[in-house]
């Protein structure tokens, strides 16, 4: 970058918002964090930052000023590639460079980013960030100065307002695929009809809508039931709200829709205090205003975490609409058959601990999403050819002309030595070849969901926490589902099998075994319309979740018992530096201090079923501390010990745990 009065402006700049003093930002899974008062100079920066990588792509590039599931007083930035996902890794260098520079050498810096615009054959009109932000106060004031330092590094900011973060990544996704982006896939919908906030709505309900034409088999599909939905006090509620209204308009009036109730919007109390997915999930408690069954009427209920990218399920069960049992899913298990190998009976305990309340996490999602996707795969497959591909992964990105240093193809793992994954992929044939299929999770998952999933012959890949490590993952098969037990998380569908599955539905007139086919590809067409393809995204998860349980006739118990949970805890405690502490690849062991790990061996040892990690926080000044073991006291017990260990041996700071 050598626009010389430009770079005279950006080093102006530098110096009228300066760096705090003493403050050195790391990148961590989801992007930069902080108090929100720390963050000014940052913004302004990572506007620039955009700027810079939308000119180096020749696409649009998002911006969303978010710090998620962080307390009220926190926030930070994500910024959105030009194919819809999270910034290219490659790329986190430049912004942790950016983001810590001292102020006089700001433009120096910046004028060091690689961002010479490629030839365009099919005419881009120069940089361009949009801008998006959530709930938060500080929210608007950090988004204008992204739009400066964004302008100021010659780009044009588009501010579009409060949106979700998988709305932004949507949106960037659609605007690129419109333009015949060789980054986003040739399957990609109505482009630029969908790439606004309206078309965000219209395509999710469209789909949600196909999906529900009929249940499984051809059973009639099950009732359109409300669901209460905690929105963190935070972005989720009035998109919750639009959304009511897409998917009433979709199905020819509300009566017809599942009503989505909000509780906790952003004018009822703080942002992620006391509720949204984050609290759901790690203290593994009901959020307030759904406390008890009668604060509950629906029975069931869902939780957004504060930017409505992650979602965890729950319900108590003494309240659960009994739904009147349908025939059996044509993919699915018989319901209540967990896994023999699951202390059930333990499991239950503890749930019940908490007036029958029971958390189905993202985990659990998953495990949903596998069986159902993986049953309508083997049936759309049946008697199909595959195109023949050497590669099929790397095929996406070649057949679309994609300039290497752009892309982030299928199979093409970029920079990334350290996205851990491990799996071969369920192979599912049809005549020409074998799609590769597999669940990515992370250390967090619950050792009861390996063990099902595993159980139904599903291929399981690994991953370290953040999405987008699981995302890249994901990407090197043809359907792959990820989630994080957290609730993050989509499903994919590579451009070979979305290939396939339009020639099986469109073969379907012929008839028998082909109809049927014909039917399951319709399936999963309007899947992978509904489920994100750019991100995890709450929303689109929320329907494909109530979809599939219309569609087979379950209320949440008949879900919920797929398996049962092994009992765990999680907690988090504060070191001195968390970055001295360091794991292994997929951060099942600490490396360094490995007295730590020696610590953690012996108390796993004395636990039965006993398993746990300790891992510093990508988003927050913690460590945190996951434990698992066949009972729920073995399991806090374990967790404590494995805290204190912490605190012992890696500088643990304030007094030691006690509980
Ligand atoms: C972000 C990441 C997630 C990660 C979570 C917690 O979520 O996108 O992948 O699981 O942080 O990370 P950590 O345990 O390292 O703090 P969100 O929803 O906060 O953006």
């Amino acid at each position: 970058f050598s626009d010389v009065s430009a770079l005279r402006d950006i080093a102006s700049a530098g110096r009228a918002f300066p760096r705090p003093a003493g403050v050195s930002l790391s990148y961590g899974v989801a992007g930069f964090r902080a108090r929100a008062h720390l963050l000014e100079s940052t913004l302004l920066r990572m506007g620039m930052l955009a700027a810079a990588r939308s000119r180096a792509l020749g696409y649009v590039v998002g911006l969303m000023v978010t710090a998620s599931h962080n307390a009220e007083p926190d926030n930070g930035v994500k910024l959105v590639d030009a194919d819809g996902g999270m910034l290219h890794q490659r790329w986190e260098a430049y912004a942790v460079e950016l983001a810590n520079a001292d102020d006089d050498e700001l433009a120096r810096a910046f004028a060091r980013i690689p961002c010479d615009p490629p030839a365009r054959t099919d005419g881009g009109d120069g940089p361009r960030v949009l801008i998006a932000w959530d709930t938060r106060p500080s929210s608007e004031r950090l988004a204008a100065l992204a739009a400066r330092g964004a302008e100021l590094a010659g780009a044009r900011a588009s501010a579009l307002g409060l949106l979700t973060t998988p709305q932004l990544h949507h949106i960037v996704r659609f605007r690129n695929g419109a333009d015949g982006c060789a980054l986003v896939g040739r399957h990609l919908g109505r482009g630029a009809e969908w790439a606004s906030e309206r078309g965000y709505f219209e395509m999710l309900a469209g789909a949600y809508a196909e999906l529900v034409q009929t249940g499984e088999r051809g059973a009639p599909v099950g009732p359109a039931l409300p669901i209460d939905v905690d929105c963190a006090c935070g972005i989720g509620a009035p998109k919750v709200l639009l959304l009511n209204e897409a998917l009433a308009h979709a199905l020819g009036g509300a009566a017809h829709a599942p009503e989505l109730r909000v509780v906790n919007a952003p004018s009822t109390g703080v942002l992620n205090a006391g509720c949204g997915a984050e609290h759901v999930q790690k203290a593994r408690a009901p959020p307030r205003g759904l406390a008890s069954a009668m604060e509950m009427p629906s029975g069931r209920a869902a939780s957004l975490d504060g930017d409505a990218d992650r979602i965890v399920f729950h319900y108590f069960k003494s309240r659960a609409p009994s739904i009147a049992s349908g025939p059996p899913p044509a993919s699915g298990p018989p319901p209540a058959s967990g896994p023999p190998s699951a202390p059930r009976a333990e499991a239950e305990t503890a749930r019940d601990a908490a007036d029958g309340w029971a958390l189905l996490d993202g985990d659990k999602v998953a495990a949903l999403l596998a069986d159902f996707l993986r049953g309508h795969l083997r049936a759309a497959l049946r008697g199909s050819t595959m195109p023949a591909s050497p590669s099929p992964a790397r095929a996406t990105a070649a057949a679309a002309g994609a300039a290497p240093h752009v892309t982030r193809a299928r199979g093409d793992d970029d920079d990334d030595d350290d996205d851990g994954v491990g799996g071969d992929g369920d192979g599912v044939g049809g005549d020409g070849g074998e799609l590769r299929a597999a669940v990515v999770q992370t250390a967090y998952a619950n050792g009861a969901s390996t063990a099902y999933l595993r159980g139904r012959g599903v291929s399981i890949a690994h991953a370290k926490t953040g999405v987008k490590y699981l995302h890249a993952v994901a990407l090197r098969y043809d359907l792959s589902v990820y989630f994080e037990a957290n609730g993050h998380g989509t499903a994919l569908f590579s451009e070979r099998l979305l290939d396939t599955l339009v020639a099986a539905r469109d073969a379907g007139s012929a008839g028998g075994e082909a109809a049927q086919a014909a039917e399951s590809a319709r399936v999963l067409l309007a899947c992978h319309q509904l489920i994100n393809q750019a991100v995890g995204d709450a929303l689109s998860d929320l329907l494909i979740v109530d979809a599939i349980l219309r569609r087979r006739n379950w209320d949440f118990s008949q879900w919920d018992a797929l398996y049962a949970d092994l009992p765990s805890r999680q907690t988090k405690l504060a070191v001195r530096d968390r970055a001295a502490l360091l794991t292994s690849e997929d951060e099942s062991r600490v490396l360094n201090p490995p007295a730590l790990q020696r610590a953690l061996d012996d108390l796993m040892a004395v636990a039965e079923a006993g398993r746990c990690f300790v891992r510093p926080s990508g988003t927050e000044d913690a460590v945190r501390v996951y434990a698992e073991a066949a009972t729920q006291q073995l399991a806090d017990g374990l967790a404590l010990d494995a805290a204190l260990a912490v605190h012992r041996l890696a500088g643990g700071t304030g007094p030691a745990p006690t509980a």
